[in-house]
């Protein structure tokens, strides 16, 4: 977007599921990059609308309300909680952190569907969805699990794989399985409205091609969906948690999470700036965490309709298509919004090697860490965004983390500031000194000072954070330098006057440092500020050296950051040892592997596809079914041990495999003619071994 043009910005970063507090993942791959992009637009006078919120519809919410044995509103308000709290701890500089569940929200999302539907956008259609007959209920979405049809991962999700990235529709999944019972699901009719990605494919096509400055990861991604053809996406969902589809005949289903997520981030701008509109106090503030309510003057509308705005989405790569294909095709089916100029999307932080798993408890909460090391937030925000994973996958470590802080924030940065304040109080009292005599040294340094704004603005600009925050670094190395080299602690033996230019151009480095850093890491903005009592500076004033006016009296010195010792840091590589050990302990020992047969043992048996078409108890037996099966070579029976896992009536029709050869027996007065092939987990749990797919009867497994 030309730059001249931007009358306004709308910066929204990913709305957190509120199924767990968030951790370093989520820090590193949204909040942090887009809390640095508000910030310095802030910092550069630009308008701009920093939205988030709790995501709290959607299978993922209920299923932890089930795990939990809680209602998913208790769920929600708990995690909201924990969530707000520390993002605002963090420093992570919202203009509101918004909530799903709130009525705003769902007014807004359920105007928007009915607008698309008024339209004749939708396509409305039965079709048949997989639903657990034990449950009771349809699986969408995490309620479903299964084997990836594109590239095997077989933990991917009824509606998307996190493994390859791509979205699927439950019924793609091979083995499907459904998450509340374990069990395999049947196939029923439901009626569903879909918006026809298909048809909007010519217009995000050239949506995203007038968007090659997007990153390549974003950008590829983009075009491998695109040139695999988009299918129509259901938009609704049988489910009882989350918001009502607004239409007659739709009574017992609610909007898709993906559908209703993202425009959270167009309700939360309207809560911010209603309520400032009215001019009153939010009632709700204390549910909500705004920062600014009462100062607000703003009109919803401009930040999402007007041209001259430009729209930031920051999201994890396994966001991307619902903010670069689902959501725009929904504006573009709307009509009246307008589209995200950038989606600048990382990629995964992995934790110690590892991928950071919720389950496994292989994560660093942010909770955890204000709590373990406070007042450290910068810290973790330096070494989370110089380290982020904004083009490959990365790796964090505790190691890295101390590193880090001792040797680059303790060392470059707090140690230039320490210097320079304690030897202005020193020399000068605490007074800034006049500049003398400036000499080709300083003249470099003062100029190399200059080019600094300008390049941090445009790594920013595009947002490359990490390559900014280390050019920021370079101005204390900068700094360090420049003392190193001319030495004031021996010139002042000689001469006062050099020590006076000298230390005034170290201070303006550090008041430069200041504004500089700001949007990175806050905290240490803010103390800089009280130490050097130099405020109301914005981004336009820095590479000037006339930011302290001579004779302007610094604060007392105190240390930016302190060495994280080795203690600290164990006990955090032991709690995570301790998650390795609680997991191997929860994973039981797999039976040992039997001995080798040879390959004919193996061919003797013959194993077929067979459909199970009658099935009773067998009288006076707990465990055992008369079974019917057509093996398509003939029809016969099998009596099975499966009666305390399968219903008769609830497996007809089903497939199974069998092995036919198998010496007849007799079991209890019934000649049972074959074996039905079960799978058997280490709780004695049984599932049927069968094809993927409706076979023939008597196909070979082999
Ligand atoms: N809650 C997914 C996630 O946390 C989802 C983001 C919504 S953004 C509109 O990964
Ligand atoms: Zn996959």
């Amino acid at each position: 977007m030309d730059n001249s043009k931007i009358k306004r910005y709308t910066v929204t970063a990913a709305l957190p599921y509120t199924n767990g507090p968030v951790h370093i993942g989520h820090l590193a791959g949204v909040y942090i990059p887009a809390d640095i992009y508000a910030r310095y637009l802030r910092s550069n006078k630009r308008d701009v609308k920093f939205v988030c919120g709790s995501d709290e519809n959607g299978v993922p919410i209920t299923l932890k309300a089930k795990r939990e044995g809680v209602s998913p509103q208790e769920i929600v308000d708990k995690y909201h909680k924990i969530i707000g709290d520390s993002f605002k701890e963090f420093g992570v500089s919202f203009d509101i952190y918004h909530r799903t569940s709130s009525l705003t929200h769902h007014h807004t999302a359920s105007d928007f569907f009915e607008t698309l539907y008024k339209k004749g956008v939708f396509e409305e259609e039965v079709t048949e969805q997989y639903y657990d007959e034990s449950a009771k209920q349809f699986l969408a979405d995490r309620y479903i699990t299964g084997t990836c049809p594109k590239c095997g991962n077989e933990n991917a999700y009824g509606d998307q794989c996190e493994n390859c990235g791509s979205t699927l529709n439950a019924t793609d999944l091979i083995n499907p399985k459904s998450t509340l019972s374990g069990d395999q699901p049947i196939l029923k009719e439901t009626k569903n409205w879909f918006l026809p990605l298909d048809k909007y494919e010519d217009r995000l096509r050239a949506y995203i091609e007038s968007h090659k400055e997007w990153r390549p990861n974003v950008y590829g991604q983009c075009q491998s969906w695109l040139n695999a053809g988009l299918q129509p996406r259901a938009m609704t969902r049988d489910l009882d948690w989350g918001i009502r589809v607004p239409v007659r005949g739709a009574e017992g289903k609610v909007l898709y999470v993906w559908f209703d997520a993202p425009i959270g981030y167009i309700s939360a701008t309207k809560e911010l700036c209603d309520y400032a509109k009215l001019d009153v106090w939010n009632p709700k503030a204390e549910e909500y965490y705004i920062s600014n309510v009462e100062t607000d003057k703003c009109g919803w509308e401009e930040y999402w309709k007007d041209e001259d705005t430009k729209l930031v989405h920051f999201i994890g790569k396994d966001n991307i298509v619902f903010h670069c294909i689902i959501f725009p095709a929904m504006l573009m089916a709307h009509g009246d919004y307008i589209l995200a100029d950038n989606v600048p999307a990382n990629e995964f932080l992995n934790l110690e090697g590892q991928k950071i798993s919720t389950s496994k408890n292989w994560a660093v909460w942010l909770n955890e860490y204000l709590r373990e090391f406070e007042g450290k937030q910068d810290v973790l925000r330096y070494v989370l965004t110089a380290t982020a994973p904004e083009t490959k996958d990365n790796d964090f470590t505790w190691k890295d983390f101390q590193a880090r802080n001792n040797n680059e924030l303790v060392a470059i940065l707090g140690n230039f500031v320490n210097r320079v304040v304690v030897l202005t109080h020193k020399y000068f009292n605490g007074a800034v000194p006049t500049v003398m005599e400036i000499l080709p040294e300083d003249q470099a340094v003062i100029d190399d000072l200059a080019t600094y704004p300008a390049k941090i603005s445009a790594s920013i600009e595009n947002y490359r954070f990490r390559e900014a925050l280390s050019e920021v670094m370079n101005v204390a190395r900068l700094g360090n330098k420049y003392l190193a080299e001319t030495e004031p602690w021996k010139v002042i033996k000689t001469d006062e006057d050099r020590v006076r230019t000298i230390l005034n151009i170290a201070l303006q480095i550090a008041a430069n440092i200041q504004i500089l850093i700001e949007p990175f890491l806050p905290f240490t903005a803010e103390k800089l500020m009280k130490m050097l009592r130099n405020g109301g500076h914005t981004w336009e004033d820095a590479g000037s050296v006339n930011l302290l006016k001579r004779g302007h009296e610094i604060g007392e010195g105190e240390l930016l950051f302190d060495k994280i010792e080795d203690a600290a840091i164990d006990f955090q590589i032991e709690k995570l040892n301790q998650s390795k050990a609680n997991n191997s302990a929860a994973n039981v020992e797999a039976i040992p592997a039997k001995e080798n047969i040879q390959f004919d043992d193996f061919t003797a048996m013959d194993i077929r596809v067979a459909t199970i078409v009658a099935a009773e108890k067998v009288e006076k037996t707990k465990k055992l079914l008369k079974l019917t099966v057509n093996t398509g070579i003939d029809e016969r029976t099998v009596v099975s041990g499966i009666a305390e896992h399968y219903k008769p009536e609830d497996i007809i029709g089903t497939q199974v495999s069998i092995i036919v050869n198998l010496a007849p027996r007799e079991i209890k007065g019934i000649l049972s003619q074959g074996m039905i092939l079960m799978a058997e987990n280490s709780e004695g749990k049984l599932t049927f071994v069968a094809p993927t797919q409706k076979f023939e009867e008597g196909s070979v497994i082999r």
